[in-house]
């Protein structure tokens, strides 16, 4: 059996953090089943980078190096979340190109892939992980390692005409060919990427599945990412899901939630799902007193400006609606910023008849998953999902939305609070035979799985 070398920005966390989600629990399993290696920044800062740090515990082998301040502006606040983060969702307006920017991202790929030399061996299976580390292969094929190399981007690949934007981009077109494997999200993605490199590659062809370019070949596919459902379901009859469970059926009092759930980000559409809400209380004055919307939004990327700029825009936007239409009983918007437990998160779905997730644009959106998996299957709640989430490919029982439109939205969440019962079991149903039919262990067998056939498509 060939070693799995899992190569992402962040190592772990790997378990009892709060933050550990889906992704971590699928590397851990398939690392620990090949005996493999996960490599990536160790999350620390330093003055002088200092190699690297091997670590073995619970039958997981990690290696992990540091950033100097300057790497970690210009590759990862600068480039990577300045640059392609925007970008890929389509914001350009945001998009913060800095040729200092592009060349601390191929340096720190450069190095992390010096870094890992050293460390691999003839057989192992190469698993590079989103959108920091596009140009890892190349530097590893410069190198001469002609092991099997797959990557997958966690976030959507948009439209040539939004990518043809960004100075240089053929040299990441140049760097994606370096790999065997490109996985994406949903066909959408893939035929994004196909009609780019297609026609701006001269001489690219394609066969199948197959991109023939620049001397290589390189697979495309979808491996629409999912989670463990059975596991996120018990998760609300853990003490901390029914603690918080029990907590907010208290306070609602018999009202309605609508929960959103989500990394405090400006693809997630917080501003407009809060005007989408002021508008349910505008229009439906039946609503007030009745409902109550929870929005959980752990900061997130606290050092780059546009962060900060939405946040304070919520800050307002949540502090007129309160101010607007609250009563000496009643808060019609509770908006955290604090990191919620996540066991205790599947207690908030739990209690939620609404689970609002309308981002503007979303590689696949985990948070859709979970709120269906945590309810009950006999009187579940209700799912409006945005089209512009990858999730909408599959969750197509669910009530899609166009974000932008917040009359709609709002209508949207009235429709999903009268949903009769029949209706809300049937779409729930559906649901959640398509979150088991296609789990996160499935997404990662399958990837590695045609990773393993791929190989060797390299000249
Ligand atoms: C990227 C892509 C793609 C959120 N708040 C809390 C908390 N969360 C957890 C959720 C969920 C995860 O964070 C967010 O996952 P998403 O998929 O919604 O979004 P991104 O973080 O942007 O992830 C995305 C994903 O990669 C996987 O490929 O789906 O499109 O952008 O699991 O539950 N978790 C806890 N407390 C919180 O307060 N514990």
């Amino acid at each position: 059996m060939s070693r799995l070398v899992a190569v992402s920005n962040r190592v772990g966390p790997i378990r009892g953090a709060t933050r550990a989600g889906g992704l971590a629990i699928a590397l851990v399993d398939s690392l620990k089943a090949s005996k493999g290696l996960w490599f990536g920044w160790s999350g620390k800062i330093a003055e002088a980078s200092s190699g690297a740090t091997t670590e073995r515990g619970g039958g997981l082998h990690t290696l992990t190096t540091d950033l100097t301040p300057q790497e970690h502006e210009d590759y990862y606040n600068g480039f990577a979340n300045r640059c392609l983060w925007p970008l890929f969702h389509y914001r350009i307006d945001l998009t913060a190109y800095d040729r200092r920017y592009f060349d601390g991202y191929r340096r720190v790929n450069a190095r992390f892939a010096q870094t890992l030399r050293p460390h691999l061996l003839p057989d192992d299976v190469i698993w590079v992980h989103d959108y920091h580390l596009i140009p890892f292969a190349e530097t590893l094929r410069e190198m001469g390692v002609d092991q099997h190399i797959g990557f997958f981007l966690h976030i959507p690949f948009p439209s040539r005409e939004v990518l043809l934007t960004l100075p240089h981009q053929d040299r990441i077109l140049q760097a994606l060919m370096a790999y065997d494997l490109l996985g994406f999200h949903t066909e959408r993605d893939c035929e994004r990427f196909l009609d780019y490199a297609v026609n701006e590659i001269p001489g690219a062809t394609l066969a199948g599945d197959v991109l023939c370019a620049l001397g290589r070949k390189v697979r495309i596919k979808a491996f629409p990412i999912g989670i463990d459902a059975r596991e996120y379901a018990e998760f609300v009859w853990t003490e901390d899901g029914q603690r918080q469970w029990q907590r907010v059926k208290t306070a609602l009092r018999g009202r309605d939630q609508i929960i959103g759930v989500d990394r405090l980000d400006y693809t997630k559409g917080i501003p407009q799902r809060f005007l989408a809400y002021e508008r349910l209380l505008q229009d439906y004055p039946a609503t007030r007193g009745q409902v109550e919307f929870l929005q959980v939004a752990p900061l997130s990327r606290e050092t780059v400006p546009e962060y900060a700029t939405l946040r304070s825009e919520l800050e307002h936007l949540s502090a007129r609606i309160n101010g607007a239409f609250a009563d000496v009983d009643w808060t019609p918007l509770r908006y955290i910023n604090r990191t919620v437990s996540r066991r205790g998160l599947a207690g908030l779905y739990r209690a939620s008849k609404v689970g609002l997730v309308t981002p503007l644009r979303d590689g696949m959106n985990l948070v859709a998953k979970e709120y269906v998996a945590a309810q009950d299957p006999a009187d579940p709640g209700v799912l409006v999902l945005s089209r512009f989430a990858g999730a909408a490919a599959q969750m197509k029982a669910a009530l899609i939305v166009n974000p932008y439109d917040t009359v709609a939205v709002a209508e949207a969440m009235q429709i999903a609070r009268h949903m009769p019962l029949d209706e809300r079991q049937r779409r729930h149903r559906e649901l959640m035979q398509g979150l088991l039919d296609y789990d996160i262990r499935r997404w990662s067998r399958e990837f590695l799985g045609t990773l393993k056939e791929t190989g060797g498509h390299g000249d």
